[in-house]
């Protein structure tokens, strides 16, 4: 039998059931257990003296289910101001990634104002046609969440090493990690991301073709919303398998060279 690992999944919602805060590991089932604190510290500070809940959920997964990925080259570009840093994220989709300018815009606009409908963040990420700029989620309140995902044990130590603990924040890392598994789903053209947190102002484009580019100012200082908008191939794209991938297939991203990211 092959090594066990474990998929782990961290949700937090306040008393109304409204996402607060979500995150994902897949680990050796040996560091399960030391995986589940800082998941269980992440929700309960999402919530802060709100009342709520922290879910966690585990679920073995045998090691013959699990892809292997390589991580994405990753670089930053430096603009001065969220409304640069969109205009350059938008140049980038629509001359590098084969998406439309409408599509393009659209996400933007959904990002600034907040993509759920209903108002704020979403759980999940936006499917929108990259023609169109169409949102082709079944539930858009709530988006895809993309888990079952991480760095290998062995790249994870490659990375420390590499950044000796200084730059970059664990929120590139992170990112970086889920970006890797998202442009390998081949109806995927390209991504663009930035953080619900409203201190938190990088955010990036990425795809199979560009990598992962960081731009180091995507949003205005204090605007709560963010969310990820995942552009689509419509004449390929096949709404279920999409999701039952982004959502299930076991995933593992192995950095084999750190020079990958030599320029983050
Ligand atoms: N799958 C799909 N969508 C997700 C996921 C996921 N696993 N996690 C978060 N989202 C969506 C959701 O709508 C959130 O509101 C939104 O993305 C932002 O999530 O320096 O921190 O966790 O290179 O706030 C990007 C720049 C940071 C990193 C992104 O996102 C860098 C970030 P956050
Ligand atoms: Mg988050």
């Amino acid at each position: 039998m092959g090594k066990r690992w474990v998929s782990l999944r961290m949700r937090a919602a306040d008393r109304e059931g409204r996402h607060r805060s979500g995150a994902e590991r897949l680990v050796p089932l040996e560091h399960s257990r030391a995986a589940v604190l800082p998941l269980l510290e992440r929700g309960w500070s999402a919530l802060g003296a709100e009342p709520g809940r922290v879910f966690l959920t585990a679920e073995p997964i045998p090691e013959e289910q699990i892809r292997w990925v390589e991580a994405l080259p990753a670089r930053t570009v430096c603009v001065s101001c969220a409304q640069e840093g969109q205009q350059r994220a938008i140049e980038m989709l629509v001359d590098r990634c084969g998406v439309s300018p409408q599509a393009a815009r659209s996400a933007v606009e959904w990002m600034r104002a907040g993509p759920n409908p209903s108002g704020g963040n979403m759980r999940g990420a936006m499917l929108l046609d990259r023609e169109t700029g169409e949102r082709l989620e079944e539930d858009p309140s709530r988006g895809v969440r993309v888990s079952c995902v991480d760095l290998d044990p062995a790249s994870r130590a490659r990375f420390d090493l590499w950044f000796q603990g200084g730059f970059p924040p664990t929120r590139f890392r992170e990112a970086w990690t889920l970006a890797a598994k998202v442009a390998t789903a081949e109806t995927i053209v390209a991504e663009l991301c930035w953080s619900d947190d409203p201190h938190y102002l990088p955010g990036y484009v990425a795809s199979r073709t560009i990598g992962y580019v960081r731009f180091t100012v995507l949003k205005e200082a204090g605007n709560p919303f963010g969310g990820r908008a995942y552009f689509v191939d419509r004449s390929r794209f096949d709404r279920s398998a999409l999701v039952a991938f982004l959502e299930r297939a076991p995933v593992l991203v192995r950095l084999s060279d750190p020079s990958l990211i030599a320029e983050v």
